[in-house]
């Protein structure tokens, strides 16, 4: 397969195709800073660094694309991935509007083959994968209610408020139309007071209220300079009890002077590497039987990319006015 786009995500994946995942292995990489590209591509039998991504998705050798490049490109490398019929796996966001989301899910579409899945890599871990059951097997009633906790120690200097929205909000939102079942109706951005240790201008925390078509409520504490450590956490409260995941309970430890505790995990890398791993491997499996079935996906689809492009949009509407917005989404093709 070829790589595109080798930063952090990129390079990670590499890695694990590289050493973790069976039946696929990296030919092609590719990265603007091509340097970048050329270092990775010699540590790796048989790779080769490729300049221009749009000969990468072309090139013979290449039978699947990974692309983890910046959100601006991914357009025109999903048109191409779709032109040459090839699969992808595009890394959040579909596409950086929610226009041009709506045009890769029409076109894909018109193939007739499902080609592109989307990395939203919760929906591969243990504990939402434990949480989805709960739910699914009725033992807590109707859910009702869904409290989360979205904490990073710091983020890129690029990171503006409505990256918040976009980049790690999507997660949340994604999260909840993968355990209810059901679309986002409306979305409210609150703006309570910045931590001072914020970037100028950057709001953060932020809380996202998200109601879903059947009235169900979604809270979302946002807070993305914490200084802290790596928090994702997600209650549900149902009819009949609650249930909670992401409390990093490892091993607790006591000592002197009469303290206790354990570790938090530093970053969403450590925190959802195995999720990733099974994510790359499902994808790869699916992309090896597609050509028999026509689904080239095992998770995420273009539409659940377009789905969360169109609440993260309204969320940015919100963000200015400070109002409920409500989410229009197309019909689905
Ligand atoms: C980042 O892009 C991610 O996807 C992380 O999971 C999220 O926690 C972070 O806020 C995003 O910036």
């Amino acid at each position: 397969m070829a790589v595109l786009g080798v930063g952090v995500m990129g390079a990670d994946h590499v890695a694990r195709i590289t050493s973790r995942i069976s039946g696929a292995r990296v030919s092609v990489v590719n990265d603007y800073v091509t340097e970048k590209a050329e270092q990775i591509a010699s540590g790796i039998d048989g790779c080769r660094a490729v300049a221009d991504p749009l000969d990468a998705i072309a090139d013979p050798e290449v039978d699947a694309v990974l692309l983890a490049t910046p959100g601006t490109t991914h357009e025109k490398q999903l048109l191409a991935c779709l032109d040459h019929g090839k699969p992808v796996m595009c890394e959040k966001p579909l596409t950086t509007d929610v226009a041009t989301s709506l045009e890769i899910v029409r076109r894909e579409a018109e193939l007739g083959r499902a080609l592109i899945q989307v990395g939203f890599m919760r929906r591969f871990d243990e504990e939402y994968i434990q949480l989805k059951a709960l739910l699914d097997g009725g033992e807590l009633g109707q859910p009702l209610v869904m409290h989360c906790v979205h904490r990073n120690p710091s983020v890129p200097s690029y990171f503006d408020s409505s990256l918040i929205v976009k980049d790690s909000l999507v997660h949340e939102v994604d999260v909840t139309r993968f355990l209810f079942d059901e679309e986002i109706a409306s979305v409210q951005i609150v703006k309570p007071s910045s931590n001072p240790a914020a970037p100028e201008g950057v709001i953060d925390p932020q809380i996202a209220i998200l109601r879903t078509e059947s009235g169900r409520h979604v809270d979302v504490e946002l807070f993305v300079t914490t200084g802290v450590a790596y928090e994702v956490r997600t209650e549900v409260v149902g009819e009949r009890g609650s249930a909670m995941i992401g409390l990093d309970v490892g091993l607790i430890r006591r000592s002197a002077p009469g303290t206790w505790g354990g570790q938090i995990t530093p970053g969403f890398r450590e925190r959802f590497g195995r999720a990733y791993d099974t994510e790359i491997q499902r994808w790869v499996d699916a992309v090896r039987t597609g050509s028999t079935t026509g689904d080239y996906t095992a998770g995420p689809t273009a539409w659940d990319g377009y789905a969360a492009a169109a609440v993260c949009a309204a969320g940015v509407e919100s963000l200015e006015t400070g109002l409920p917005v409500d989410v229009q989404l197309a019909a689905r093709p």
